[in-house]
């Protein structure tokens, strides 16, 4: 084969290839590095704003960090954060609306994994809050967790740094992406399709709501606090409902080809349950063909702004590639 190629095309090609492998790698490394600090500043906000464990009732207090700190990428309130400066913010202004966030998520997860709903007993590689503490302090602490993350929310206009306006506006948002017309209606139509044969517009709605509802509420929370103009919302908006969706159809691929280790939890879950998902519906094949179309259509909503949206960008790739 190589005598085919003159000498200099050839070291030309090789030095390309050489410099997509190096540069992906740096590109990896630098996301990784990202995720990790981020992750810190975030664990050690929530540390920060929630009730000491041996505050009373101590009982309530260690079950609602328990599932909490037992885990989890943080990738909401990352998204948050790189949405913000995506728009020129500073990261440190929005650390605490953003952990909000994560209270949220975990709560999410506490309640999903009660025998009433998915019934799980492992969640972020330990057992689930229930198992541990029983299904009323579970409830109980995730009830706690919701609330406190809104007190944190409206703490924003006390701090000073935000314009009462902008906290108002985002709270409304992250209400809005948490009822009816978000999680919660997601997670019912979710439960009444299992065992069901569901159209791939039924299915659309249940992930967009039960997973993209809050997921965009971040990007937007971050865009907002950081004062990104009307357009700019916008497109953010746009960016976290296609990588919402495709979250949660990686989401379903990974219950099927994930490992548990990896996951921290049982996989092939959603088949044992007979619940509507994106390879059950269309494939393996076509349901990742969708997912990567989704990122495309993300990353197209980006196109106005300038590298201080990269971050956003890779934690789309980041979003789609993830193995847990
Ligand atoms: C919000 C008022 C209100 C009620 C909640 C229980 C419930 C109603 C909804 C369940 C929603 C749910 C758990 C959806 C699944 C979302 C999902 C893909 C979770 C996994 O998220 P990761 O991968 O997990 O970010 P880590 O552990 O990394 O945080």
């Amino acid at each position: 084969m190589l005598p085919l190629l003159h000498e200099d095309c050839f070291k030309r090609l090789l030095s390309i290839t050489l410099y997509h492998a190096i540069s992906t790698l740096f590109v990896h490394m630098d996301l990784h590095n990202y995720l990790e600090i981020q992750k810190l500043s975030i664990d050690k906000a929530l540390d920060t704003l929630l009730p000491r464990e041996d505050q009373f009732p101590p009982h309530l207090h260690k079950a609602m960090r328990y599932c909490l700190f037992a885990g989890g990428k943080r990738i909401r309130p990352i998204l948050a954060i790189a949405a913000a400066e995506a728009v020129g913010g500073n990261p440190e202004d929005i650390i605490q609306e953003a952990s909000a966030l994560e209270l949220i998520h975990t709560f999410t997860l506490i309640h999903d994994d009660l025998p009433a709903m998915d019934n799980d007993d492992y969640r972020r590689g330990v057992l689930a809050t229930h198992k541990i503490f029983g299904e009323a302090m579970a409830i109980l602490a995730g009830d706690a967790l919701l609330t406190e993350a809104f007190k944190i929310l409206s703490l924003g206009c006390k701090r000073g740094v935000h314009k009462p306006e902008h906290i108002v506006s985002i709270i409304e948002v992250v209400a809005e992406a948490s009822g009816s017309r978000g999680i919660v209606g997601g997670q019912v139509e979710d439960i009444d399709s299992e065992g069901k044969v569901i159209e791939q517009k039924h299915l659309e709605y249940i992930h967009q709501h039960k997973t993209g509802s809050l997921i965009t509420a971040s990007v937007l929370l971050g865009g907002t606090l950081a004062e990104g103009s009307e357009q700019e919302i916008e497109h953010l908006k746009t960016y976290g409902t296609s990588i919402g969706l495709a979250f949660q159809i990686t989401d379903d691929i990974l219950d099927i080809k994930g490992s548990s280790e990896e996951l921290g939890k049982k996989t092939g879950s959603d088949h044992n349950k007979g619940k509507a998902t994106y390879p059950g519906i269309l494939g393996i094949g076509q349901a990742e063909e969708r997912k990567r179309e989704l990122y495309e259509e993300a990353i197209h909503a980006l196109q106005s702004f300038d590298e201080k949206a990269d971050h956003l960008r890779e934690i789309g790739l980041y979003i789609i590639e993830r193995h847990c």
